[in-house]
């Protein structure tokens, strides 16, 4: 039961991230993190305008925030996901809607494309990420999702150039580190690489197998844990410090 939830787990942070699904295994272990450096910076929250082209979005949220508690909460979440006309690869990762914390929003021009993207996340730091939830732009003035976010295991946090590092857990065997990037008037976050970190008993022998990789461009490359542990570019280097205008329920 334990691996069939690590798996779903796992193919829901896969879903999210809009890639491929490969269900790979499971993993233990304390994943080295680097503290990030935090550059106070000036950001206009949520200009007027920005606060209109993102409203449906802004709203959305709000109502899902209100109806938190509602029995009838999986159907908001089904009217979040038909409001915003969400693309079909994020409809079934619902899980982040049901650990929705207090939220805010802040618009900053991920891709430096002259369009700014609205992020929604968390007023609080979860496992030291800005936790983001969800990442929209606009495409002829209507908001498009870029990626969701979040959930039990899953955390995301963006950097002052736009690098998106989003980490999965499946429970204490598994650990997953991913570099995005937005390309110009893109409408996906690219997969830049990802290492794996994955100590689960696959053959249910009693041993914990242990697998350490690192995946760029499709290559997998399989790696010692010293070597997995050296790796350095999965973690946020200068966060970008989002003052968040809060959404209120
Ligand atoms: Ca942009
Ligand atoms: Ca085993």
């Amino acid at each position: 039961m334990k691996r069939l939830c690590v798996i779903l787990a796992l193919l829901l942070f896969l879903c999210a991230c809009g890639q491929a699904v490969q269900p790979e295994e499971m993993s233990v272990t304390t994943a080295t993190t680097t503290t990030p450096t935090t550059t106070e910076r000036e950001i206009d929250t949520l200009p007027a305008k920005a606060a209109k082209e993102y409203a449906s979005v802004i709203q959305a949220y709000s109502k899902l925030l209100r109806n938190r508690e509602s029995e009838k909460y999986e159907g908001y979440i089904a009217a979040f996901m038909k409001e915003l006309d969400v693309p079909e690869r994020f409809v079934a990762f619902t899980e982040p809607f049901y650990f929705l914390s207090p939220l805010g929003c802040a618009v900053y021009d991920i891709n430096k494309d002259g369009v700014s993207e609205l992020i929604v996340a968390d007023n609080d730091y979860v496992n030291d990420c800005r936790n983001i939830r969800s990442i929209f732009t606009l495409k002829n003035g209507k908001p498009i999702l870029l990626g969701i976010y979040g959930g039990n295991n899953y955390w995301c946090d963006i950097d002052v150039d736009g690098t998106l590092y989003a980490h999965g857990r499946g429970g204490a065997y598994y650990f997953e580190d991913r570099v995005y990037t937005l390309p110009a008037n893109g409408t996906e976050f690219c997969l830049m690489e990802k290492r794996v970190m994955d100590t689960f008993d696959h053959d249910n022998d009693g041993i914990d197998e242990e697998s350490y990789y690192f995946e760029k461009d499709g290559v997998k490359t399989y790696l010692s844990r010293e070597e997995y542990s050296a790796l350095e570019s999965f973690h946020v280097k200068e966060r970008l410090e989002l003052a968040l205008a809060p959404i209120t329920p």
